[in-house]
């Protein structure tokens, strides 16, 4: 994988040979994807995304694809289910002329992420982004067409990352990068470039485990009247009564319900 550190032999013609895989500080995955048209139901193996990194940054857009902050909580229970510190950026903020999204920009600063507003017309944010990353192992993550490679670009010219086409960003389905590559670009630093993907379920997660991964759930977990709470339906629930006192966002906490439901959809993870 992509992060891997490992021991290789050289042939005399060049190539190399892997030997052996070392261990893994950590590694961050998702459910592989279902398979257009298969007819079985059941397991999803995992699908390792890159190991050993440091950052990993969500990238989102204002629009072009349309902001979904769902779709944020699925990347940041993925990436907290995986131990990992976690950024976002909300890229393309040169398309709206409001300030609307300095709301989610509140949501998840005051839940305890660093979020960057970017635009990789204007360079709001690129400056922002290039602190965070210095010295460290950074993996650029989120749906296709939000902007990760234009924004790699715009940190490091020479990179010269192939960028998806004008007409062909808002199409669902273009991958304009297909594999995930590491850069080492100087000072201790590494960046990887992932393919966007179409959609992301969280490997692994148990039901009584979701809500830890909910970071700002955690402050009342306790507090629940059954220690098998799903915080669902139950009474006594104390993540239920934060919302209803405004202590836990709604959005979060409808976030939290659907991907509750596709656990319990699943067969198996
Ligand atoms: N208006 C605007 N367009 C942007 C911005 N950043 C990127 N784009 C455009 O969005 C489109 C997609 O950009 P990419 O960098 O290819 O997106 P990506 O996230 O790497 O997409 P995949 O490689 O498919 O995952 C391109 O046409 C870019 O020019 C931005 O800040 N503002
Ligand atoms: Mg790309
Ligand atoms: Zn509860």
């Amino acid at each position: 994988m992509v992060g891997d550190l490992v021991e290789y032999e050289m042939n005399k013609d060049g190539s190399g040979v892997i030997k052996k895989i070392l261990t893994r500080k950590n590694y961050l995955s998702r459910k592989a994807p279902r398979i257009k048209g298969a007819s079985y139901r059941g397991e999803r193996l995992e699908q390792v995304i890159a190991a050993n990194i440091d950052n990993v940054f969500i990238v989102a857009s204002v629009s072009e694809p349309e902001f979904n902050h769902k779709s944020i909580d699925r990347f940041l229970v993925a990436c907290e289910s995986s131990n990992l510190k976690t950024h976002i950026i909300i890229n393309k903020t040169d398309l709206i002329d409001d300030d609307s999204y300095n709301l989610w920009k509140e949501l998840y600063a005051s839940i305890g992420y660093d979020v960057i507003m970017s635009s990789t017309i204007t360079g709001e944010g690129i400056e922002e982004i290039q602190d965070l990353i210095a010295e460290k192992k950074n993996l650029f993550w989120g749906h296709s067409g939000v902007g990760k490679s234009s924004i790699l670009n715009k940190l490091f010219p020479e990179l010269n990352l192939k960028v998806g086409e004008i007409s062909s960003y808002s199409q669902k389905g273009i991958h304009t990068t297909v594999t995930s590559t590491m850069f080492f670009i100087g000072n201790n630093t590494y960046i990887v470039d992932t393919p966007g993907i179409r959609e992301i379920d969280p490997y692994g997660i148990r039901e009584e485990d979701l809500s830890h991964y909910f970071i700002e759930f955690n402050q009342f977990n306790d507090n629940c009247r059954f220690n098998t709470c799903t915080h669902h339906h139950e009474p006594g629930c104390a993540i239920i009564d934060a919302v209803e006192n405004e202590k836990i966002s709604m959005e979060r906490y409808d976030s939290y319900l659907r991907i509750l439901d596709s656990i319990e959809e699943d067969l198996n993870f």
